[in-house]
């Protein structure tokens, strides 16, 4: 059976980006394959986080994948802190991959010129994902566009590593969905939809209230046209809307655009809502009844189990390779 790997930092509450871009993709192939999704904790404090909200975060996070339909006994859910191996394997990685191609990261470009006091963690984190794959011989990686670049990383880093010391990786593919792979800022949209902006108002978040999520849309950033048709270039506004829509309702853009062709702006965006709150609201019904349950902790301890067995191993292979201890 094909594996499939994916995770989701909980560096800031989950937003409808990280559903359609990284969450759905699993969920739809947990039939086919064996899947492991894991919380990237350790990836969060790259940047400072409040200790409290982030051990908070990560329980959300877990609640927030079942609750979107990660079945439980189809996956292994697991936290990337509750195993040491991750760590491990990637400072062997970072010893194996060259300063020119981690600098060539457009994501580490882009956060550490809006920001001071860069950490050497941000620079270093696509290796630690890059471990977080290859620690699993996963096949493929559900993500986004934005983390296309990362999973190229981990791909050369294993080809690299394989042809030096033999055949130890397998070598991942990313899996990024045809549409849906970069859902934009409500207000903005020609950028993306994320967690870690500091205004919300064009982003929905998967916890947001009924109310808000109809605020939001409502007052989604257009065109002065008023044909509704999917041109992200020249209509980006219409065109993420349109997308949310198709990606919700699991239907193509031609259907979707077809469905919309005599609307106006403010239908189209009241169907949009409604499709969002219908979907949010039944994530939200399940999160609820988890959230405060103690199948999160069976849930996580059985993930810990099995993935560090597999971990441990992998590490032994490579640190053997490598010539490391005795
Ligand atoms: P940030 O929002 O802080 O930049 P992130 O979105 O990269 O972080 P995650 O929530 O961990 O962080 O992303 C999980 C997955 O969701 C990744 O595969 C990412 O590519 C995808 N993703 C996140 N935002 C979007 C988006 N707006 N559109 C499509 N996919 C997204
Ligand atoms: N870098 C990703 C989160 C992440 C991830 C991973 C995704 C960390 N490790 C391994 C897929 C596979 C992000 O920022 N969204």
């Amino acid at each position: 059976m094909k594996r499939i790997l994916t995770g989701l930092k909980p560096s800031g509450e989950l937003t409808l980006g990280s559903l359609i871009g990284g969450i759905m993709g699993t969920i739809e192939r947990q039939e086919e394959y064996e899947s492991f999704i894991f919380v990237p904790d350790m990836h969060a404090i790259t940047v400072r986080q409040d200790p409290k909200v982030l051990r908070e975060r990560i329980r959300k996070n877990v609640a927030l994948y079942l609750a979107c339909g990660v079945e439980a006994d189809k996956n292994i859910i697991y936290l990337q802190s509750e195993n040491l191996y991750h760590a491990n394997l990637s400072w062997v990685l970072e010893c194996n991959t060259y300063m020119g191609e981690a600098s060539r990261m457009t994501q580490y470009k882009d956060k550490s010129s809006k920001k001071e006091n860069v950490t050497v963690g941000l620079f270093t984190y696509p290796i630690l994902m890059a471990s977080d794959i290859l620690l699993y011989d996963a096949d493929y990686v559900p993500v986004g566009i934005d983390q296309k670049q990362h999973v190229e990383l981990a791909r050369n880093i294993a080809e690299r590593f394989n042809k030096t010391y033999g055949d130890t990786f397998k070598v991942p593919e990313p899996l990024i969905p045809k549409l849906g792979a970069k859902i934009m800022d409500l207000q903005e949209p020609t950028k993306k939809m994320s967690k870690s902006d500091d205004s919300y108002k064009g982003v929905i978040l998967l916890l947001d209230d009924e109310k808000t999520i109809r605020k939001k849309i409502m007052s989604a950033v257009t065109d002065s046209d008023s044909k509704v048709y999917y041109d992200p270039e020249n209509k980006p506004g219409i065109s993420n809307l349109l997308t949310i829509y198709s990606c919700l309702k699991k239907i193509s853009m031609d259907k979707t655009e077809e469905h919309f062709r005599n609307y106006n702006y403010g239908l189209l965006k009241k169907e949009v809502a409604d499709v969002v709150v219908e979907t949010l609201s039944n994530i939200q019904r399940k999160y609820n009844e988890l959230i405060s349950s103690n199948e999160i902790d069976k849930i996580l301890d059985r993930g810990r189990e099995i993935t560090n067995k597999i971990a441990e191993e992998k590490v032994r292979e490579v640190f053997s390779k490598v010539g490391l201890g005795r």
